[in-house]
Formats: C-alpha cells, sequence, structure tokens
C-alpha cells in the first residue's frame, strides 16, 4: 500500500547506507536525507538522484528471451521462467548439477543473498555459486580472519570515528566513494592527524596532513617500513603486545630488514614520511587504521591487509575502546552479502560450508539430508573463466551483477558468457550482461520492496518499501521462488515475504559467527541499533567487538608474518607503466544504473584515462586525446586527462563505462592464493595514440 507520509529507508547504492526519507512522487517518489548516523543528514549525488530510475524509460518491465535471429524480445513470465526450468533440467541431465552455476551481488539484500544461496544448493544442487564480493571484500575478510579470529568489516560504531586524532586511510577515496564518511573524520582532520595512502593525489588525499604515494602494489613494504619506524622510533605497545597478541616476533624479524630508507626505494615514500605516519598514530589518544580497495585488490591482498592490521597491532590499536582497526566495506550490503551463503565456500551465519557441524545445522533448517548439500565451489573468477569448458558449467544465473564491465580480463569473461547454453539475467534495467544474455528477468528496486541489509559498521538495517513497482517487474524472491517450484521444490521451503525470508536466516544463522538470531523486523521498525552477532531477542547487541578478547580459542590477535611480493605482472620495457583502476564520485560500479541518470553522465559521460603530463608527452598525447591503454590482454580506448599530481610511472582507469572503454579489458585475473580476489589495482601497460 502505498503511504502519503515519507518512508524512512536508507540509499540502495553504497555501504555507506545512507538514512534517506522517500515521499511518493507519481510514479516515482521525491528523496531527502534524513539524520542517520552514518550519514547525519548528508548524501552524495548519486544518492540525491537515486529516485530517478524507479520511474525512467530505461527500466525493465517484461522478460526478454532471445529469439531465433539473436533479438530479445519481450516474452511473458510464464513462457520464460518454463523455458529457464527446461533449460536448466536439460543442462543437469546431461552435465550434473555443477553443470549450472549462480553469480550473485554484494548489494543484494540479506533475503536475497540467503534465498539465492539455499536455491543454489537445494533447487540445483550445484556447488557453484559465487558472488562479486569476491572482487570486493574478500582480501580484507581473510585477513581480518586471520588477525582477529572474525571478520566484520568495522567492528566498532561508525561514530566512534568521530574521536579520532588520527585516522590512516590505506587504499581508500572516500571523498568520492562515500563522501558523507567524511563528516566522522573532522576531527582528526583538523588535528592534523589524517593520513592518506594512495598512489594518487586523490580528493580524499588533498585534505590529508600527510599523503604518502606508493607504487602500485608496494604497499605491503611500504607497512613494513612503518612498522619498522614504529619500533626503531619507540612507539611500541609492549603492554598490549605481550597481553593481547601472539607472533610479533616473527613479524619483526621480517620487519627488521625493511628499515624506512630500503621501504622508500621499493614504494618511493620517503622515509622520513613513513616517520612521521608512525609519529603522528603513535601520539594520538585515538587512532585507527582503515583500509579499503587500494590496499585489498590485489594478488597479495590478504598479506597486504595483515601487514596494515600489523602496524595497527603493533600500536596496540584493535580492541581498545576509541582506536582500533577496520575496513572500509563497498556495497549496499557488502557485509550481509559475504555472510549468508551466496559465497562458494559458505553456509549462513558465516559458517564453513565443509564444516559438518555446520552443515547439519543448515540442513536441519532447510529440512535436508545434510549430505545432500554440495561442497565448496570455484571461486567468482575461477567461475566465469571455466564457463562453457570440459567440467565447468554451462548454464549461468545472474542476479545483481554486470560482469561483462566489472570482472577482471573482462575480454575473456565476454567470450566464456558467449559459449554457455543458458545465461539467464535478473536486473532493473539491460546491463551489459543482460544484453548477452537468452533470457532477462525484470525485478524490482529498492524503494519498492522491503528487506535488510548489514552496514559497514555491522549494523543491520530495514529497507522499506515506499511506492508499488511498475507493472510486469517481480521481486528477486518471487523469482526464485517461482524458479525453484518448477523445479519440484516444495513453494514453502522458497517463501516470497521478506519478513519470512528474514525469520528464517535467523534460524539458519543462529550459534554462528554473524549471528543474527534475535534480530526481528520488529526491533528494526522501532528503530533499534542493532550490531551482529545479536543470539537472542533479549541481546542487545554487539556494537563493539574484541574490548574484553579476540575471537581466537586463545582471545589473542595475530600477528601474521607476510613477506613481500610484488605486483603479479610488474612493468617492464615493452608495457613500462603501472594501470590502476578505480572510481569517481558520480559513477557506481559498472554503471549499470547510474550511466542511466542524466545528471550523472552530464558530469561524467565517458571514461578517461589520468595521466601525468610528461608521461602523456612521452606517449605523444595531450590533454583530450584518445588514448589507447595497452595491456597483454586487451586495449582500452580512453580520452587523456592530464593531472600533475599522478605518478609519472602511474595511469589510472575507473572501471564504470562499457564497451571498448572497460577497464577490465587490461585487467590482470591474477588471484590471492587465499582470498581468491584478483589483481583489479594492479597491471603493466604501455600507453598509445588510438588507432581510427
Ligand atoms: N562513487 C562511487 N562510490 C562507491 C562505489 C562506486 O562504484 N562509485 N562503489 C562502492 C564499492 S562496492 C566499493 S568496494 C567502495 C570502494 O571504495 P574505495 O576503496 O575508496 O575506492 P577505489 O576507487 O576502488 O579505490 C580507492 C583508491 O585506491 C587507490 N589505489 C590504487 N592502487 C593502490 C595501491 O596499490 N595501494 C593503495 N594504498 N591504494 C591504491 C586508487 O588510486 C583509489 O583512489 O566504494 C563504494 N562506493
Ligand atoms: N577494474 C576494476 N574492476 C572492479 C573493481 C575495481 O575497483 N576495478 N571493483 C570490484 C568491486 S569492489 C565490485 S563490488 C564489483 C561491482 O561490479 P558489479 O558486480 O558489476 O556491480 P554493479 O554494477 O553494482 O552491478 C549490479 C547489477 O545488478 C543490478 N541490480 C542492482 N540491484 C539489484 C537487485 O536487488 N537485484 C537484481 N537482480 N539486480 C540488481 C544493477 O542494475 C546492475 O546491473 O566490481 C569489481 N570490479
Ligand atoms: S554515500 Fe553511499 S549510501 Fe550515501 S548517498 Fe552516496 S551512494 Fe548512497
Ligand atoms: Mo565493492
Amino acid at each position: 500500500m502505498e503511504t502519503l507520509v515519507a518512508t524512512e529507508t536508507h540509499c540502495p547504492y553504497c555501504a555507506l547506507q545512507c538514512g534517506m526519507a522517500l515521499s511518493p512522487a507519481g510514479a516515482s517518489v521525491t528523496v531527502a536525507p534524513r539524520d542517520f548516523p552514518a550519514n547525519r543528514g548528508g548524501l552524495c549525488q548519486k544518492g540525491w538522484t537515486s529516485a530517478a530510475l524507479l520511474d525512467s524509460p530505461a527500466r525493465l518491465t517484461t522478460p526478454l528471451i532471445r529469439d531465433r535471429h539473436g533479438e530479445l524480445r519481450p516474452a511473458s513470465w510464464d513462457t520464460a521462467l518454463d523455458l529457464i526450468a527446461d533449460k536448466i533440467t536439460a543442462i543437469i541431465a546431461e552435465h550434473g548439477p555443477d553443470g549450472m552455476a549462480v553469480f550473485g551481488g554484494g548489494g543484494l539484500t540479506n533475503e536475497k543473498a540467503y534465498l539465492l544461496g539455499k536455491f543454489a544448493r537445494v533447487a540445483l544442487g550445484t556447488s557453484q555459486i559465487d558472488y562479486n564480493g569476491r572482487f570486493c571484500m574478500s582480501s580484507a575478510a581473510a585477513g581480518s580472519l586471520r588477525a582477529f579470529g572474525l571478520d566484520r568489516g568495522m567492528p566498532f560504531p561508525i561514530t566512534d570515528l568521530d574521536d579520532a586524532d588520527a585516522v590512516l586511510l590505506v587504499g581508500a577515496n572516500p571523498a568520492e566513494t562515500m563522501p558523507p564518511f567524511l563528516s566522522h573524520l573532522r576531527k582528526a582532520t583538523d588535528a592534523a592527524g589524517l593520513i592518506v595512502v594512495d598512489p594518487r593525489r586523490t580528493p580524499t588525499a588533498e585534505q590529508a596532513a600527510l599523503h604518502l604515494a606508493p607504487a602500485p602494489g608496494t604497499d605491503m613494504v611500504l607497512a613494513l617500513g612503518i612498522l619498522h619506524a614504529v619500533v626503531a622510533d619507540g612507539h611500541l605497545a609492549h603492554d598490549y603486545i605481550a597481553s593481547r597478541t601472539t607472533g610479533f616476533d616473527e613479524v619483526w624479524r621480517i620487519a627488521a630488514a625493511w628499515w624506512p630508507e630500503r621501504a622508500e626505494r621499493v614504494t618511493g615514500v620517503s622515509a622520513t614520511d613513513q616517520r612521521a605516519a608512525a609519529r603522528i598514530l603513535a601520539r594520538s589518544r585515538n587512532a585507527y587504521v582503515l583500509t579499503a580497495r587500494g590496499a585489498e585488490q590485489h594478488a597479495t591482498g590478504v598479506d597486504t591487509v595483515n601487514a596494515w592490521i600489523n602496524v595497527a597491532l603493533a600500536l596496540g590499536l584493535p580492541g581498545r575502546a576509541g582506536s582500533g582497526w577496520g575496513c572500509l566495506t563497498g556495497q549496499g550490503n557488502g557485509q550481509g552479502g559475504r555472510e549468508h551463503g551466496q559465497k562458494a565456500d559458505q553456509l549462513p551465519g558465516y559458517r564453513k560450508i565443509d564444516d559438518p557441524a555446520a552443515r547439519a545445522h543448515v540442513a536441519g533448517v532447510w529440512g535436508v539430508d545434510p549430505d545432500s548439500l554440495p561442497g565448496p565451489g570455484r571461486s567468482a573468477y575461477e567461475l566465469l573463466d571455466a564457463l562453457g569448458t570440459d567440467g565447468g558449467p554451462h548454464g549461468l544465473l545472474v542476479f545483481g551483477s554486470n560482469v561483462t564491465v566489472s570482472a577482471p580480463n573482462s575480454g575473456r569473461v565476454a567470450d566464456r558468457l558467449s559459449t554457455l547454453d543458458l545465461l539467464v539475467v535478473a536486473d532493473l534495467v539491460l546491463s551489459e550482461t543482460g544484453r548477452a544474455a537468452d533470457v532477462v528477468l525484470p525485478v524490482t528496486q529498492w524503494a519498492e520492496e522491503d528487506g535488510t541489509l548489514t552496514n559497514l559498521e555491522g549494523r543491520v538495517l530495514l529497507r522499506r518499501k515506499a511506492i508499488s513497482p511498475p507493472d510486469g517487474v517481480r521481486t528477486d524472491l518471487e523469482v526464485i521462488s517461482a524458479l525453484a517450484a518448477r523445479l519440484g521444490q516444495p513453494p514453502a521451503r522458497f517463501p516470497i515475504d521478506a519478513e519470512t525470508v528474514f525469520d528464517e536466516l535467523r534460524a539458519a544463522s543462529a550459534g554462528g559467527a554473524a549471528d543474527y538470531a534475535g534480530v526481528s523486523y520488529d526491533r528494526l521498525r522501532a528503530g533499534e541499533a542493532l550490531y551482529w552477532p545479536v543470539p537472542s531477542v533479549d541481546h542487545p547487541g554487539t556494537p563493539h567487538m574484541f574490548l574484553d578478547e579476540f575471537a581466537h580459542p586463545d582471545g589473542r590477535a595475530r600477528f601474521v608474518p607476510v613477506d613481500v611480493r610484488g605486483p603479479a605482472e610488474p612493468p617492464d620495457e615493452e608495457y613500462p607503466l603501472y594501470a590502476t583502476t578505480g572510481r569517481v564520485l558520480q559513477h557506481y560500479q559498472s554503471g549499470a544504473q547510474t550511466r542511466l541518470v542524466d545528471e550523472l553522465t552530464a558530469a561524467v559521460p565517458a571514461v578517461y584515462v589520468e595521466v601525468h603530463p610528461d608521461t602523456a608527452e612521452r606517449a605523444g598525447l595531450a590533454n583530450g586525446d584518445d588514448a589507447a591503454v595497452v595491456s597483454r590482454r586487451g586495449t582500452v580506448r580512453a580520452a587523456v586527462r592530464c593531472v600533475s599530481s599522478m605518478r609519472p610511472d602511474v595511469v589510472f582507469l575507473p572501471f564504470h563505462f562499457p564497451g571498448d572503454g572497460r577497464a577490465n579489458l587490461v585487467t590482470n585475473p591474477a588471484l590471492d592464493p587465499v582470498s581468491r580476489m584478483p589483481e583489479f589495482k594492479v597491471c603493466a601497460v604501455r600507453l598509445e595514440v588510438a588507432g581510427t
């Protein structure tokens, strides 16, 4: 039912999940910011314009099926769903359950992520499910698990940062990726305590007292240099290390060899600045180390995260009130999306799929035999890479990701998608991946449905329905449920009501690391601030973790010894430059949504490459020229944007654009051995004048 009063909800985009109030306005809504701790009445340009897609003509309102001539044509829901179910049945008959694969997204609500994981394991019986969070949070999650025994992006409320005197931001550009977040860093900024580690002089770095600009992929060396300075300059937190950690000696054996002058030669960051960073953090009462994708999206991402956590531990920050370590989660439900079973190796509640007790618990909730649950499947890139190959999946269902644009080595990924017997994409708009699909299913969006998300601080939020969806679209839950029914599942096993699904998720997560048993829609409706774990309905939740002990059995945090490894593909004579990739303020991810919003495309219409003017000149290019950025895997065509603060050895490409402007045509799918994170943030390229 439509309401006349404003609906209090949250933004459809990033993990900050800014509070919004939506008032109905025709077929759309009017967006107003609301006072919520994460954003305090602020919104970024994407949030302000987010309603534009609700009544956009670009919106999908009917299923599409590819016809004999290769065109996508409107079809009825029954025709589309019957076709999908028939093809799935045929693929499984020929190749077995692992012949079908599922790819999910960290933007999906907890309910969707949960039901999708259950659908894959129970209705399809496949092990082949993973999601785009593998490209996002996986290195931070694995590093955090190793160090603390548990992964909650920020193990403290975001408002704790308000009292920080010093914050070390590593590979994060929140001035563009979460603008209202900067309000939490005001005290640190005013106290000359903001330190930013980024190869580029970003709008975030502009605000910092100290900007360290290492060559991409050399963070680990920088962290070792700073750790060395912490020890050598007498900043080590001896008592904390003795009482709350293990493993320092082994880490020091490695860091002892990385005195700042030596680290300077590898990273390009002066020894003086490394020592200054150590000093600023050590002198501050309340200090934090926060990492984001710049540090994490590497084939060495997990070790790099641990290298930065080691710095935080040496200073005695994690698990101390008013100080800490955290990572900035990315997607709207980047945190919850990794807890409820759409990851290849996980079951709901952050349980491991190869743990017999976890399997028994979840199978019990699902009413199936534990032995019927598949084991772990392939990680995201490995899954995409295996599509259509012998032993790989031949059918793929995509919910909430646009892999044609956002997966690394995207030329290869597009090629693999084209070999499938069945590609189904559920989306609100016709994404680039949707354009390659056999069947496209139109789904509702944020303001048209209820659901929960878990924001970057581990707080569970209720997104509420503010308006009715247009005719012809269904919710993801309805789509999953209808497919499950056609595959012979009892209807009650795949409910379509978000609250009902959530109640089942609570039971499935009960007793797990990410325990939601005590979170209810009623408590969320009443405005309770619930941070997981919330093991029972009378439990207040856990805003602060680790204050008494860490989650390892002995209660101590681990210094994890990490040895230096450079980028998988260092620059050489043929490909002399580092290419790195990332985000701009106006566009979101693959751009499938934001490229359809006029105000945002007017501001940033097309891909560009940031280059130092001298580097451009050496390649025969000037500002505005059409450049070819060439790697061993492909070529991106982009307009040159000369930026005098760029390192001369680095070029930067935003990844939000399609076609031959896809940054991922050049990126390297080298994977981290632990997290299976691809190396989005560094590969070797050369710059040329674009051919016509
Ligand atoms: N506008 C906008 N906001 C977003 C998103 C979006 O697409 N657009 N996406 C959301 C999501 S899912 C995510 S994951 C977050 C990501 O948020 P961020 O991590 O802040 O974003 P990125 O631009 O990917 O990377 C941050 C910085 O890492 C730097 N970097 C590159 N290589 C290295 C390196 O080797 N070391 C270090 N230290 N830094 C390096 C880049 O120059 C870049 O400025 O943003 C969220 N918010
Ligand atoms: N080169 C490079 N590549 C990167 C990165 C990088 O820094 N550099 N970052 C990586 C990171 S951190 C991330 S998170 C990924 C993100 O990249 P993608 O996974 O491609 O993310 P989106 O563009 O948000 O794609 C979401 C798609 O799902 C649709 N959608 C939105 N909400 C829903 C919903 O509720 N249900 C359904 N069914 N569909 C929905 C959107 O319209 C869109 O088409 O990109 C990764 N790729
Ligand atoms: S910062 Fe993130 S959550 Fe807030 S308005 Fe912008 S995109 Fe939305
Ligand atoms: Mo992300």
